[in-house]
């Protein structure tokens, strides 16, 4: 008997958060598990060995990660709301501004970890290294958006909803980064972006 596709994460992931909005927007029906991988009982490590959110369940059981092939997945699936382009030059654009916005992620969410551990143990150094990547990301984020209302210009796609989760991540655990002043037209974006329901509806619960 298959069962109801699922997604498993926590609810401050930006990654997790990414495939919310995708589902949403291509009105796709699954039950939200929410697993915290850092709790000590989570159950992650059974659905995915490198014991990372998202994890996508199929309605067989077997298991999608990460983020970036559950959203390949979930557009291939849905035909409603197209969010990636089909010809191999723009579709590799979009994914491009995806690998941008998902490394603010991964170095934001290292700095993160690295600023949990006590204080004698953290690494300045590192963390500078992670920051420096922030910086230049939102910086080309910010350079290759130009005037233009979404990401590739004129249509909503994954592009804003990965910069999207990027940013919201940024406000979320790090409102020392300026990024709202530094990069007015990446601020305009995300307030744009936030006025979609499946935004709003995601924003980072701590
Ligand atoms: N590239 C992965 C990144 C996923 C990721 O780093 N998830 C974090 C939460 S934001 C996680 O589960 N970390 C747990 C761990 O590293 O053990 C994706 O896009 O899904």
């Amino acid at each position: 008997m298959p069962q109801k596709m699922q997604l498993i994460g926590s609810l401050t992931s930006p990654f997790v958060r990414k495939v919310r909005i995708v589902a949403a927007e291509k009105f796709i029906d699954y039950e939200l598990v929410v697993d915290v991988p850092w709790d000590e009982n989570t159950r992650v490590p059974a659905y995915n060995p490198l014991g990372k959110v998202p994890v996508w369940v199929l309605e067989d059981g077997k298991t999608l990660f990460d983020s970036r092939v559950i959203v390949e997945y979930l557009e291939h699936v849905s035909p409603v709301g197209h969010l990636l382009p089909k010809d191999a030059r723009p579709r590799i654009a979009v994914k491009r501004w995806e690998a941008l916005a998902d490394g603010v992620c991964d170095a934001a969410a290292l700095i993160f970890l690295e600023r949990k551990r006590p204080k004698d143990k953290q690494d300045p150094e590192w963390i500078e290294r992670q920051m420096a990547k922030v910086q230049a990301g939102l910086k080309m984020m910010s350079d290759d958006i130009g005037n233009q209302t979404w990401c590739t210009g004129e249509f909503f796609c994954l592009a804003d909803i990965a910069i999207g989760c990027a940013l919201g991540y940024l406000e979320f655990r790090f409102p020392e980064i300026d990024w709202r002043r530094t990069h007015p037209n990446l601020s305009e974006l995300f307030d744009r972006m936030m006025q979609r329901p499946a935004f709003k509806e995601t924003a980072p619960v701590a």
